[in-house]
C-alpha cells in the first residue's frame, strides 16, 4: 500500500486580495468556513493566516482563537497549523502572535528572502526565537523552505537542538525572490533533505499542481490554496480552497495513493493519535 498523501489547505495567506479573486476569505467565519470545506474535500491540515475584515493581514491572537473556535465548532479535526511567517513587513513580536491555544503546528521561515519586492526578514536570532515558542508550546514545527541554502540552516538548527523531532518541512517553490517550481528545483531540494523527514512541496502560480503531482510522484505531501494559487486552470478562478484539494485529490488518486485523514496526519507528523 502506498503511503496517502497529507494535502495542506491554504486557504488565504497574507498577499492574494479580493481584487485578485473574489474567493479569498478575509474575516475569521469566512477563513474558517474556506477551511472547512478544504477539510471536506481531503485537506487533512490547514495553513491558518488572519486578515483584518479589510482585508490587511492580521497576526492578532483573537482572530486566529476565533477561526480556531469556528472550525472546531462546526465538528472538523483537522490539524490546525498558524502561521509565524505572517507578512512581509511585521515584527517577529507581531507575527508570534498567532500561536495560541489550539494551534498544533506552526510555520518555521528558515532565512531572510526576497519576497516580491519586499524583503521577508527571517535573521537567524530570529528564527531561533520562533524555534524555542514552537517547543515551549510543543507545536510541531514546520520549516519553511524557499532556497537550497535554507536547507544548510535547517541541518545547523537540527544540530544545535533548535529543531528536533518531529518537525515537518514544506518546499514552497515559486516565489518570486526564492526557486522557482521547477522539477528539477524540487528534485535537487528533496535530495538534499535530513533521512526519513516527512516533506510537502508548495508550488507558488500556475504551477502549483503540476509541482503538486510531482511530490505525489516522488513520495512527498502536498499544499495547495489560495494563499499560492487563484488558478484553477488557465483563466478560471478556484472559488475556494477547496476546489484546489480536489484536484489534489484526484492527481493523488490517479498515482495509487489515498489523501490521509487528519488523524493519519497526526501520526505521520509524529503527533499521536487525536
Ligand atoms: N506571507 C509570507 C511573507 C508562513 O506562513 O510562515 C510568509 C508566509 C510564510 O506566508
Ligand atoms: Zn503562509
Amino acid at each position: 500500500m502506498s503511503e496517502p498523501v497529507i494535502l495542506t489547505a491554504a486557504v488565504v495567506g497574507a498577499e492574494v486580495t479580493r481584487a485578485q479573486s473574489p474567493h479569498v476569505p478575509y474575516t475569521p467565519a469566512e477563513i474558517a468556513a474556506a477551511a472547512v470545506d478544504a477539510w471536506r474535500a481531503g485537506a487533512a491540515v490547514v495553513h491558518l493566516h488572519a486578515r483584518w475584515p479589510d482585508g490587511r493581514p492580521s497576526q492578532e491572537a483573537g482572530h486566529f482563537r476565533e477561526i480556531i473556535d469556528r472550525i472546531r465548532g462546526a465538528g472538523c479535526d483537522v490539524v490546525v497549523q498558524c502561521s509565524t511567517g505572517g507578512a512581509v513587513g511585521m515584527s517577529v513580536d507581531e507575527r508570534l502572535g498567532s500561536l495560541v491555544d489550539g494551534a498544533e503546528m506552526g510555520t518555521l521561515n528558515l532565512g531572510t528572502m526576497n519576497f516580491g519586492d519586499g524583503i521577508f526578514v527571517n535573521a537567524r536570532p530570529d528564527v531561533v526565537r520562533i524555534a524555542a515558542r514552537l517547543r515551549e508550546r510543543r507545536l510541531v514545527p514546520e520549516c519553511e523552505v524557499y532556497d537550497a541554502g535554507m536547507l544548510d540552516t535547517l541541518r545547523w538548527l537540527l544540530e544545535r537542538g533548535h529543531v528536533a523531532p518531529p518537525y515537518h518541512v514544506q518546499l514552497v517553490l515559486g516565489v518570486p525572490g526564492g526557486m522557482a517550481a521547477s522539477e528539477r528545483n524540487l528534485r535537487f531540494l528533496v535530495e538534499g533533505l535530513p533521512a526519513a523527514v516527512p516533506w510537502t512541496a508548495a508550488g507558488v502560480g500556475k504551477a502549483q499542481l503540476a509541482l503538486a503531482a510531482l511530490a505525489v510522484k516522488l513520495g512527498g505531501h502536498v499544499r495547495v490554496g489560495l494563499e499560492d494559487n487563484l488558478y484553477l486552470s488557465k483563466g478560471v478562478l478556484a472559488k475556494g480552497s477547496h476546489e484546489l484539494v480536489e484536484a489534489a485529490v484526484r492527481l493523488a488518486r490517479a498515482a495509487g495513493r489515498e489523501p490521509a485523514t487528519p488523524r493519519q496526519a497526526r501520526g505521520m507528523l509524529g503527533m499521536g493519535a487525536a
